[in-house]
């Protein structure tokens, strides 16, 4: 037996829940890891696969020292199955059943409803390292090469974490449902993935930036909202996977802010004081302000479509089942039922767009979006003070909720990142303005040139402020040995 704080890598299969004892788990995931390393090999990270990355693993779950740091070949990553440790007496927090025992094993009533989430979450997680498999050829420097992988290699484990449960708890039909999330492919046209922005394309390394801020921080309030599940498997499945996310949203943030100050000393330098002066600065090698902009408007609504609708039954049912909570359910001051709460949600009235009062539990997915909206405006923030204290003018905005979305309320209308609605004329006439266009993608690809000498970075982002596991400035975080 293993107490549930470390890991036994006595299995295949790296774990904490005690997989040598359970044969018929263990034996349906060796089946399983055979197609999974053939999904790596050819859909994850193109032409690394024999590099020596320095990754970190996870090593255990205790919430102070879990990762230990290496070189590692990918395909040769310990993906291993972990959950946070059991919490005592732990109890359903939210709908009818609150304040009943977590269950440990899948309610029969909710079991549908449970395996529809469980596939949902899983199926993003290769989703997103199909979309960025391309992306190492052009890294901007060893640095960013090794945090691409080592966010490709989390959302594989993450990955692992859902077929776990798929295997553990839904028997034939749950073993189907792993085989289909490897068959499922990102942007393919008779198996797409479930959700629309895991079928996009990211075609550069600041769509990365923006993916890891924008889209793992939905992924990071999603995995809040399953760790809040009653189906206590489930809860402390995500909780664990919350301590990576945190570095996929990082990387994201630093990214995008060393971009954002690269351009901004390279305007300095060059004493461009108009950050509309688009050609010039462009002609420095660096990415202009309102192109980053842009990319941010993409990268923010293609997330708040993952939300789904404002006002959702399916929502509705999942949280009154207990089957997944708020934003940090335990935390909120109320009787986690919503018998008689309401909650104020966009709505499009007679040309206007209003908020109005519904019952709060069918607005379960609008104050999710809320939340995540609050949690994504705090790294805006920080990149314009970035473009502040180099005394830029120039301010970076999350756009209006209904700016261009195809998900809930907004999907039928038009409206600008301001929040005016437009007619269709005035849509197409003016889009250009707000998201990135051909030419802007072009300009950017034209920067995509590999830099890989160690401490070296492309001439349009600037260098970290300090080095993963304190490594110094010119540490080799990739050793490549291209095939
Ligand atoms: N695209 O009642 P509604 C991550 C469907 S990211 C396509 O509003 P619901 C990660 C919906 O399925 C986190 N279809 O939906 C990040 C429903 O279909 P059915 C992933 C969509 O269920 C970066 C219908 O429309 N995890 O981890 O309340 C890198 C009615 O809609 C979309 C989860 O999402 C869409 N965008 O809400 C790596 C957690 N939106 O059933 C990883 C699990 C809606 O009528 N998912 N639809 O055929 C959920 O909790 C919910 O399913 C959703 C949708 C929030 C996605
Ligand atoms: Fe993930
Ligand atoms: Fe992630």
């Amino acid at each position: 037996m293993t107490d549930s704080m470390s890991v036994a890598y006595d299995t295949l299969i790296p774990n904490n829940v005690g997989l040598s004892s359970d044969k018929r788990v263990l034996k349906a995931l060796e089946r399983w890891h055979p197609g999974y390393i053939n999904w790596w090999n050819g859909m994850g990270p193109e032409g690394f696969q024999e590099s020596l990355v320095y990754l970190r693993t996870a090593i255990g779950v205790d919430p102070k020292g879990w990762a230990k740091f290496d070189y590692v070949k990918m395909p040769e990553y310990r993906w291993g199955v972990l959950l946070a440790p059991q919490v005592e007496d732990r109890r359903i927090p939210c709908g009818e059943h609150v304040g009943e025992p977590a269950w440990q094993e899948v309610p029969g009533e909710y079991r549908a409803m449970l395996r529809r989430l469980i596939v949902i979450q899983g199926d993003t997680e290769p989703a997103s390292v199909e979309q960025q498999r391309h992306l190492g050829k052009t890294a901007p420097s060893l640095y960013d090469m090794r945090n691409l992988f080592q966010v490709n290699v989390e959302e594989g484990r993450h990955l692992w974490a859902m077929v776990y449960l798929l295997h553990k708890y839904f028997g034939a039909d749950g073993r189907d449902e792993a085989d289909d999330l490897l068959r499922r492919q990102s942007g393919s046209e008779e198996a797409p993935r479930m959700l629309g922005a895991f079928n996009e394309s990211t075609p550069d390394w600041l769509s990365f930036f923006m993916f890891t801020y924008f889209t793992d921080r939905d992924g990071k309030m999603q995995l809040e909202s399953l760790a809040q599940s009653g189906f206590d498997p489930l809860s402390r499945t995500c909780r664990f996977m919350l301590t990576e996310e945190a570095h996929h949203m990082f990387v994201g943030e630093t990214g995008v802010g060393r971009v954002i100050q690269r351009t901004c000393e390279a305007m300095k330098e060059a004493g461009i004081e108009d950050p509309y002066d688009i050609d010039r600065i462009r002609d420095l090698g660096v990415i202009d302000l309102p192109t980053i902009q842009k990319k941010l408007n993409l990268h923010y609504t293609l997330s708040l479509d993952l939300f789904g609708s404002e006002i959702s039954t399916n929502a509705a049912n999942a949280f009154n089942a207990g089957i997944k909570g708020r934003y940090q359910e335990v935390k909120i001051a109320d009787d986690h039922r919503l018998t008689n709460a309401t909650y104020p949600v966009v709505q499009v009235v007679d040309g206007k767009i209003i908020r109005t009062e519904v019952p709060a539990l069918s607005a379960i997915n609008m104050r999710l979006r809320d939340d995540y909206t609050n949690d994504a405006a705090g790294g805006v923030g920080r990149w314009n003070t970035i473009i502040e204290k180099t005394g830029i003018k120039f301010e970076m905005k999350l756009p209006h909720g209904g700016f261009h979305r195809q998900i809930g309320v907004f999907g039928a209308v038009k409206i600008d990142p301001d929040g005016n609605l437009l007619t269709e004329a005035e849509w197409q006439a003016r889009k250009n303005e707000w998201l990135p266009t051909k030419a802007d993608g072009d300009f950017i690809q034209s920067l995509m040139k590999p830099q890989w000498e160690p401490g070296k970075y492309a001439g349009w982002i600037a260098p970290p402020r300090v080095g993963i596991d304190n490594k110094p400035g010119d540490f080799e975080y990739v050793q490549l040995h291209m095939a």
